[in-house]
């Protein structure tokens, strides 16, 4: 059967590696998050894309869930001697190497799309890995401007209200660790973006369609507001089933409260489930501490279980995608 899984980075790669596990057979095609993407020292760095490619081809560094196993750090060193950073964001010397291979041929003139698809080429994901566009969108969160106190005749009106600034999201998640409040996320370009090469082509040849256990906001929620993918999704009459990245009211790793705090939807599995609707959504899976959210779930026309959510592992998580494919034909 083809299925085809909205993902972003860490959640969405580990579940990608249990469904390749759980249907061996299966044609998977992933449409992955650029919202997330920054240049940085002139160069395109695609967090969520490389995070599902190195972590389906072998290359991921497991504990941290991102960038390379057996990283090492030569050139961020000799960048931050020549007081170049930023500082912040860690780039390994392996993983340098795929942002200079993806920023030649981006130079060279060909889309992120085939881009992706040569990378892929080494390594071998078992999936066929679209970018969700080729059109450059960039996710900003706006927060509380610290300087804006320090500094009053900067961006304050004087109403007391403080000024506000809008960060990359890299800004927000990996700087400031999502410790201040997020008024608004806001991805940018993507009402202008198109899908990519494939995208709409393989939600119109879907079997299924599967939500893993990736950001609501940022990672699916970015996917879903290029224009054509989220009206594909509903328009196609096959089975969508997602998974809750939230267990027992709060993100399992991360932050996704904070991001789901600034659309205004709780940090539950019900609330998420709801966000979506059941205009978009036929199944959802919640884990087992969430049972008493089936009834919620189900009031709102979703078809939902309680099953073990946790990726605790490779057989753990294969379950949880042979789980979200049963649900998917109780609903066909
Ligand atoms: P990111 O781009 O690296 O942030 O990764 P994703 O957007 O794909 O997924 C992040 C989400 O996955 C977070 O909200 C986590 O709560 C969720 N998550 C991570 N591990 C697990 C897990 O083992 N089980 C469940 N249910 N959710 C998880
Ligand atoms: N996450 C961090 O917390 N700190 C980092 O320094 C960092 C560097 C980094 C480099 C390449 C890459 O592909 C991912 C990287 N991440 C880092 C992860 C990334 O910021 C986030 O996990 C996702 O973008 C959030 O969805
Ligand atoms: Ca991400």
């Amino acid at each position: 059967q083809r299925i085809v899984v909205l993902a972003g980075g860490i959640g969405g790669a580990r579940f990608l590696r249990g469904l390749r596990q759980a249907a061996p057979d299966a044609e998977i095609t992933v449409i992955g998050n650029t919202g997330d993407d920054i240049h940085l020292f002139g160069l395109k760095v695609c967090p969520d894309l490389d995070t599902v490619m190195y972590t389906l081809g072998g290359g991921i560094h497991e504990e941290q869930g991102w960038g390379r196993a057996d990283e090492t750090f030569t050139v961020k060193e000799e960048l931050a001697a020549y007081g170049v950073g930023p500082a912040w964001f860690g780039l390994g010397d392996r993983d340098f190497a795929t942002h200079i291979v993806r920023t030649q041929m981006i130079s060279a003139g060909y889309p992120l799309s085939a881009v992706t698809e040569a990378l892929c080429q080494r390594w071998q994901p078992g999936v066929r890995l679209l970018p969700m566009t080729d059109d450059r969108v960039e996710t900003h969160v706006l927060v509380d401007d610290p300087d804006a106190a320090a500094d009053p005749g900067r961006g304050d009106a004087g109403d007391g209200a403080g000024g506000r600034r809008a960060v990359h999201f890299q800004e927000y998640w990996v700087r400031l660790r999502a410790a201040v409040d997020a008024h608004a996320v806001v991805p940018i370009g993507a009402d202008q973006a198109k899908p990519a090469p494939g995208v709409l082509e393989a939600l119109a040849a879907a079997d299924t369609v599967l939500f893993p256990p990736s950001n609501p906001v940022v990672s699916i929620g970015t996917i879903l507001a290029v224009p054509g993918i989220r009206e594909a999704i509903a328009d196609a009459d096959v089975p969508v089933v997602g998974l809750s990245p939230i267990v027992g009211g709060a993100p399992v790793r991360g932050m996704a409260d904070k991001m789901l705090a600034a659309i205004g939807v709780e940090t539950t599995a019900q609330a998420v489930a709801r966000h979506y609707g059941s205009g978009l959504l036929d199944g959802w899976l919640v884990d087992t501490a969430d049972a008493d959210a089936v009834p919620d779930v189900e009031a709102a026309g979703i078809r939902c279980r309680a099953v073990p959510l946790m990726m605790s592992g490779p057989d753990a998580t294969a379950l949880m995608a042979a789980e979200a494919l049963t649900l998917a034909e109780e609903v066909r």
